[in-house]
């Protein structure tokens, strides 16, 4: 019997894990996350450009994401609010270029953090999320200063 809880239990936490397809690390916490497109992505917030001329260009489109946090450890995926956190669109360009955008913004509500106005040009590159908690927001470079990132397909 023992052994049985035993091997239910490790069937749980694995399955857990299998569920943790993103990290993010909170100080000595281990967070977990998944999101969510709650608007888009569009790839046109900023240069819509249509096929013709003539055309008005397209009134760019501000894309949203949701994103839960979970302790790694909890099997039930609680909700977990993480001080101070970032969210932002970065772009990595195909000539080696990176850049933001417009800011966003971030809020917290019943338990997912809503990052909106997104504003995605589409260009040659990609664009990503990345997370991070920045340790001051006067000296923070989103080049390099981010902990966890997902792209945007
Ligand atoms: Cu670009």
């Amino acid at each position: 019997m023992k052994k049985m809880i035993m091997l239910f239990s490790l069937f749980l936490s694995s399955m857990a894990m299998a569920d943790c397809q993103n990290t993010f690390i909170d100080g000595q916490k281990e967070l977990c996350y998944e999101y969510q497109w709650v608007s888009g992505p569009h790839l046109n917030g900023g240069h819509g450009h249509h096929g013709h001329q003539m055309k008005r260009p397209a009134k760019p489109l501000a894309s949203s994401v949701r994103v839960l946090f979970w302790k790694k450890s909890d099997i039930d995926q609680n909700p977990v609010q993480v001080e101070g956190l970032r969210i932002y669109p970065w772009m990595i360009m195909d000539n080696g270029m990176e850049h933001g955008t417009r800011p966003e913004t971030l809020r917290f509500q019943e338990g997912y953090y809503y990052v909106e106005g997104i504003y995605l040009m589409k260009m040659m590159g990609y664009w990503e999320m990345r997370l991070t908690i920045p340790a001051d927001y006067n000296d923070f470079n989103p080049e390099f200063d981010y902990v966890s990132s997902f792209r945007i397909d």
